[in-house]
């Protein structure tokens, strides 16, 4: 039987395990990204393993997330990154040089190798047939020290692309009609595969589009094939010898098959506060707007900003509407210099951010209350913009550029012949904002400033498991409910005490005041729970905060990972009605957790006790033998020290 693109790669990484999809399998890691506002905290966890130096093949350090400098924070942990970087053999990616998908897809991802990022959106490198995967810090922070990565064996989505886009329709387009047609629940536990005659059509920053918010379909990663047009890329950026040629055969077999002809796509939307809530442009209507953003890791290419640029032209911005742009990387940013481009965004108006993730998180430009703001980021979550009462819309760089000149929403194709734009046959390469590791870092000093506090390590699991429902919660709930970050929280993600007063606030204020009255317990969700970032904190919070275990009707793959890694028991309801039968302070209790966590893992399921309503709740959790044993243990740091302590 033949074999996908990414069973390829994943057969020449496969450490053990059976490449059938459900099985746990574990593989090997060529390359590591982290970026700030997750990084601090993983490279305390890789201090904590106590390794001397990284034995990946390449680890890079990125700073492009907490780039507002409202305090000494975000500077301190920026230095604390930077000196570890030094000493661990780690490539530090100062501030300005970009957001790290977009630099990494430009200056160091390889087709057919493995890459894991403590960002969702790592899969971004997909886009040059690299299986690229997002994970939560400590995950990260082991397979620096060269340990394997587990993942649960996903199975296989084909989406077929076929014929030609519209003018006007660009690689957005075509993402969220997946986003449309999946929604944000229809990747969880798969990889999706494009394939079709398209592909010869699309450029590697439209295919990394595409890759990049296959974080917002749930899946475990997205890839293109490298081929000829990954090919030119890699050789624009002066990298051709990284090329290396990637298809699935002939007689692959994929679990899902779908179809989309370009040729139908229009220009869409994604409404408010999901990605997958996509209606056309020309439907939604000229809703009038005070903002727009263009720039994130999904649209911040040079094809994208030379877009905006030419649509931007000799004309000005509307006077309602605020216009902020963030080139995704200084390699962009710089050409679009160089050209003239830059000078004809800031001619219309618009008002230019550094190259960095910006009002994407929140970090700054939150927009004012009521607000409608376009936005070309990748999600649209609840209170992410950093204005509870905004609406966000999700466009690509076409419609978002249009309707800042209108100040409605605007169809692009009311605006005429569309800029033709094509790739540049050479981009211009300068790597002096990416500082390498010492020789020899063993006599670096790691800075650390005063913000850095101790995390969280749980305790192994005895006895039984007692406590009170401190929320219910329903479907859907991100990682943006759990763990919120804005400008204001998140110069704290070396800080969990300070954080985890802020946890799952947006659903209840009174959340974190309870679960320290309580003296912990556990949290009840609907599906799809802890959907979205690949934020370790969202695990870490409700530790600190003496959470023992999720019961959930599903969990989205990252987060539960980071629960497991952390110690704390994600359970499944075996009958999703059930979460009908528990209620804000029911008292619930597991009885000889240890026993019945050892059981979940043989497939038999957990019960917990809900003593408040005299009932029975029947729980699974597809959890391997390792998995349970991480759980026993309080977490992986404490497991892997009792395996180190043995061996
Ligand atoms: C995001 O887009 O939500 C983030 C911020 O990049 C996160 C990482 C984080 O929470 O720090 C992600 O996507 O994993
Ligand atoms: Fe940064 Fe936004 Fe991309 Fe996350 S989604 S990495 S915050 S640009």
């Amino acid at each position: 039987m033949g074999l996908t693109m990414s069973q390829k790669i994943i057969s020449r990484h496969l450490l053990s395990g059976e490449m059938t999809a459900g099985c746990e399998i574990a593989i090997r890691i060529d390359q590591t990204l982290t970026q700030d506002s997750t990084g601090t905290m993983a490279y305390l966890q890789f201090e904590a393993i106590g390794l001397p130096r990284v034995k990946t093949e390449l680890s890079v350090a990125y700073i492009d997330h907490n780039t507002l400098q409202t305090g000494f924070e975000n500077a301190d942990d920026h230095r604390y990154i930077q000196t570890v970087a030094k000493k661990y053999g780690i490539l530090f990616s100062k501030p300005g040089n970009g957001v790290c998908h977009q630099v990494h897809i430009e200056r160091f991802g390889v087709p057919g190798k493995t890459l894991l990022g403590s960002d969702s959106h790592t899969p971004t490198c997909g886009g040059i047939g690299m299986l690229a995967i997002g994970a939560g810090g400590l995950d990260v922070a082991v397979a620096m020290g060269g340990g394997p990565y587990y993942l649960t064996m996903p199975r296989m989505v084909k989406i077929e692309l076929s014929g030609r886009l519209q003018p006007w329709v660009s690689a957005k387009d075509i993402i969220l009609e997946v986003l449309r047609r999946l929604t944000v629940k229809g990747g969880v536990g798969k990889i999706i595969e494009y394939a079709g005659d398209a592909l010869a059509h699309l450029t590697v920053p439209e295919r990394a589009t595409i890759t990049n918010m296959g974080a917002e379909l749930g899946a475990t990663t997205s890839i293109f094939p490298s081929d000829d047009v990954t090919r030119a890329f890699l050789s624009a950026q002066g990298r051709e010898e990284d090329f290396q040629p990637l298809e699935p055969d002939a007689d692959a077999v994929y679990d899902e098959y779908w179809h989309i002809d370009l040729a139908e796509l229009e220009p869409l939307a994604a409404r408010p506060h999901s990605p997958d809530n996509v209606a056309t442009v020309r439907r939604i209507g000229p809703i009038a707007i005070d903002q727009v953003a263009i720039g994130s890791c999904t649209n911040s290419s040079l094809m994208d900003m030379l877009k905006v640029a030419a649509i931007l032209k000799g004309r000005s911005v509307h006077p309602d509407v605020s216009l902020v742009i963030a080139p995704g990387s200084r390699q962009v940013l710089n050409m679009l210099a160089d050209r003239g481009a830059l000078s004809d965004m800031i001619a219309a108006g618009a008002r230019i951010l550094e190259s960095a993730c910006g009002p994407c998180i929140g970090m700054g430009q939150a927009p004012r209350t009521n607000a409608v703001s376009l936005r070309t980021n990748n999600r649209n979550f609840y209170g992410r913009s950093g204005t509870a009462s905004a609406s966000v819309y999700l466009v690509g760089p076409e419609v978002a550029a249009a309707s800042a000149l209108t100040g409605v929403l605007t169809d692009p194709r009311t605006l005429g012949p569309a800029p033709q734009i094509s790739l540049p046959s050479h981009f211009s390469v300068n790597d002096n904002l990416i500082i390498p590791p010492a020789e020899n870092g063993s006599s670096v000093e790691v800075i650390r400033g005063p913000n850095i506090k101790p995390f969280p390590v749980n305790q192994a699991i005895a006895g039984d498991i007692a406590g009170k429902v401190l929320i219910t919660v329903g479907d859907d709930i991100t990682t943006d409910h759990i763990m919120p970050s804005n400008a204001k929280l998140l110069p704290y993600r070396s800080n969990v005490p300070y954080l985890a007063d802020h946890c799952l606030t947006p659903c209840d204020p009174e959340f974190p005041a309870r679960a320290k009255a309580e003296g912990g317990g556990f949290i009840v969700a609907g599906a799809n729970y802890g959907q979205g970032s690949s934020r370790e904190h969202a695990a870490l919070a409700p530790l600190q905060l003496g959470v023992r275990a999720v019961l959930a009707k599903s969990f989205a793959r990252i987060h539960m990972a980071n629960l497991i890694n952390n110690g704390i028991l994600p359970l499944q309801f075996k009958n999703p009605a059930d979460y009908d039968h528990l209620g804000l302070l029911d008292e619930l209790i597991i009885e000889n957790a240890e026993a019945q966590i050892r059981d979940l893992a043989s497939g038999q399921p957990l019960a917990v006790l809900n003593r408040t309503r005299s009932i029975s709740i029947a729980c699974s959790s597809d959890l391997s033998d390792r998995q349970a044993r991480i759980l026993l243990a309080g977490g992986l740091l404490n497991d892997t020290r009792a395996r180190e302590q043995t061996d």
